[in-house]
This record gives structure tokens, C-alpha cells and sequence, in this order.
């Protein structure tokens, strides 16, 4: 029997990767997308232009096709909530509360998206464990751990099948990052294949777990497809692949690109980097429902520069 399915957040980073995969598996009239931007002219499939803060929208979507599934994403990201704090915890958690009680009337199953930002600078900051301390600087971060807690109250409480992953910087290249402090990877990338130089906003050995976006997108696929009995997390999983200092991205991108050149300046982005682990423990999703990544450095930026040659050239 057919699912049906909502994206919220649709046309961002992750939302446009993960819709069309979600299409081609369970079929494009069943997957829909939602989004407070207007899609642009080139885009392909039904997109409706809703607030996540509103809940009678949410809740006239959920009548008309009784969702099976929900992939909640729509979220404001950790330099834009510096900036716009107030919008932030509005976007963020409203858009969650909404989602999880209509989550809870309808017996829908949810993914939700958290992060690296739940961490703070007196989290251990090597292989960061999954259960550790928790005390991030930024509002997205806070937003983050207060929704991981909601989520497994909701879980606990209600018994509703909510399943999350606390996702690394995600590198790639369909579509631009949206107002985060590990953009500057991707940013990196651009500046390279469009053949200028790239002045970095973080230092030059800023460490920061990171993920080639193929591998999250298979990662949230398998969390949300694994057996119930298998999710022993209901706050969020840890989702490691690799980690690399700045510098290390550069070395990596001069191997194709020799004249490429980074100058670091880094602004007040670094503040929020700077109290991020360096790397993160994720062998309980491993253990738990088979987590395993495919994507190393190398491999990544040589995927990375052919599909950006393509799409700029
Ligand atoms: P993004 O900024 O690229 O996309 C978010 C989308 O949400 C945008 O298209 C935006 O228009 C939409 N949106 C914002 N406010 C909305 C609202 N009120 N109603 C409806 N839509 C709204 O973000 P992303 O990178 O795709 O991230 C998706 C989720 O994954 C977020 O929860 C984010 O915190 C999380 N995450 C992302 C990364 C990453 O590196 N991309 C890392 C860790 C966690
Ligand atoms: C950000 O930098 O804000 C995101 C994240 C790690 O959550 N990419």
C-alpha cells in the first residue's frame, strides 16, 4: 500500500536531495513538499508554500492526505538564528510542538532532524559520546536540545514512533546551504570550480565533523525504515562519517584545483564552531540499526568538483 508523505522545509539543502529520492521510491504523487519560499521556475513537482509556525495549515494538510510519514526539516540554521534569535525559537520549536501534536492525534511516524549544535565548550570534544553534556551557545542549539527532549517526551508519553539524527555539516552540491557555520566548506567548493580564491569565515584549523549529503540522505532512509524494536534513541542519534580541519579541505581541493588559494578570516561564526566537537561517537547508530558511511574525504571532494564542473560549466 502507498505511504503518504510530507517534507517540510522542501526546498532547502537536505529537503531537495531528500524529496525526489523519496519520490522515486514511494512514488512523486505521494510526496509532498512544503515550503515558505516559492520554488523556483525550474521546479519539478507540486511544492506548497506554507509556514511550519501555522498550524492550521499543517493541520488541513494532515486531514486532506493523512500522512503516514513526516520528514519535519523546515528550520532556521545556527548563524541565521545568531542573528534572528526571537525567529529562530519561533520557527524551530513552534514548527516542531505543531508537527509532534498532529503527529500524536494522527499516529504518524516523524523524522526529525537535529545536530552537532546540541553540543557546547564543555562537551568532551573528541569522539563526543551519545549521551554527554549538553549545554550549547547558540539559540539553534538550544532550539536543538529542547526538541530532542520534546520529541522523546512525545515518544515516552504518547508512544509516538519519532526517530531523529543529530546530522554533522552536510557538504553538498544541488543546492547551497542555508545560514550555517559549516557552509564554508561547501562555499569553499564554489570558489574553486568557479576559478577564484576564498576567504574562509573560520580559522584554518577549525576541526568540525562533516558528511557528504549521499550519505545522510541514506542514513535518514535507514533510521527511518529499521524495524521499531531497533530505536533504543528517542531524543537523536549521533551521524558521523569524517571530520577535517579547514586546511585539510584546501590540501584536499589543491590536488585538483593547484592555484586554488584560502585566506582565513574568521568572524563571529567561528564562536559557534569553536564550541563544536572536533569529532563525534555515532557507534550506537551503527550498533543499533546498521548505520555505516561511504564517503571519506578524498572520495568526497572528487564527487564534490565533478558534479559542481558539470552544474557551473
Ligand atoms: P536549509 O536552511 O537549507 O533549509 C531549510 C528550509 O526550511 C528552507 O527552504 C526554508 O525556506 C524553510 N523554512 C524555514 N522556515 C520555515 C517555515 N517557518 N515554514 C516553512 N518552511 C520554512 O536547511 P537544511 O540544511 O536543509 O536543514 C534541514 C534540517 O536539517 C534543519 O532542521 C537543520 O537544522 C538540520 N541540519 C542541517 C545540517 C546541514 O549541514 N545542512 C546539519 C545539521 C542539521
Ligand atoms: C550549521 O552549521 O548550522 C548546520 C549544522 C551543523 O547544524 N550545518
Amino acid at each position: 500500500m502507498s505511504k503518504k508523505i510530507l517534507v517540510t522545509g522542501a526546498l532547502g539543502q537536505i529537503g531537495s536531495e531528500l524529496v525526489p529520492e523519496l519520490k522515486s521510491k514511494h512514488g512523486k504523487d505521494d510526496v509532498i513538499a512544503l515550503d515558505y519560499s516559492s520554488p523556483p521556475d525550474d521546479y519539478e513537482g507540486l511544492l506548497l508554500e506554507g509556514d511550519v509556525r501555522d498550524k492550521e495549515v499543517l493541520s488541513e494538510l494532515w486531514e486532506k492526505y493523512d500522512f503516514d510519514e513526516v520528514y519535519h526539516l523546515a528550520s532556521l540554521l545556527s548563524a541565521t538564528g545568531e542573528k534572528k534569535p526571537d525567529l529562530a525559537w519561533d520557527v524551530n520549536m513552534e514548527g516542531l510542538k505543531h508537527v509532534l501534536d498532529l503527529a500524536k492525534e494522527h499516529d504518524t511516524k516523524i523524522f526529525w532532524a537535529s545536530s552537532i549544535a546540541v553540543f557546547g565548550p564543555n562537551t568532551p570534544r573528541e569522539k563526543t559520546p551519545q549521551h554527554t553534556i549538553l549545554e550549547p551557545i547558540t539559540v539553534y542549539g538550544v532550539t536543538k536540545v529542547s526538541g530532542e527532549l520534546l520529541c522523546q517526551y512525545y515518544h515516552e508519553k504518547y508512544d509516538l514512533d519519532v526517530r531523529s539524527l543529530r546530522y554533522p555539516g552536510l557538504i553538498s552540491w544541488k543546492e547551497k546551504p542555508g545560514g550555517g557555520t559549516t557552509d564554508y566548506a561547501v562555499e569553499m567548493f564554489y570558489k574553486a570550480v568557479e576559478g577564484e580564491n576564498y576567504i574562509c569565515f573560520v580559522d584554518e584549523e577549525t576541526r568540525l565533523p562533516m558528511m557528504y549529503m549521499e550519505d545522510a540522505i541514506r542514513g535518514t532512509l535507514k533510521l527511518m525504515e529499521a524495524p521499531e524494536e531497533k530505536i533504543k534513541v528517542r531524543t537523536s542519534y549521533n551521524h558521523s562519517a569524517l571530520n577535517f580541519e579547514a586546511k585539510d579541505l584546501e590540501r584536499e581541493i589543491q590536488k585538483h584545483y593547484p592555484d586554488f588559494e584560502v585566506e582565513y578570516k574568521p568572524d563571529e561564526r567561528q564562536k559557534n564552531a569553536d564550541s563544536w566537537p572536533d569529532s563525534v561517537d555515532d557507534s550506537k547508530a551503527r550498533e543499533d540499526w546498521g548505520w555505516d558511511h561511504e564517503y571519506d574525504l578524498e572520495k568526497m571532494v572528487k564527487v564534490m568538483l565533478e558534479n559542481l564542473e558539470r552544474k557551473l560549466n
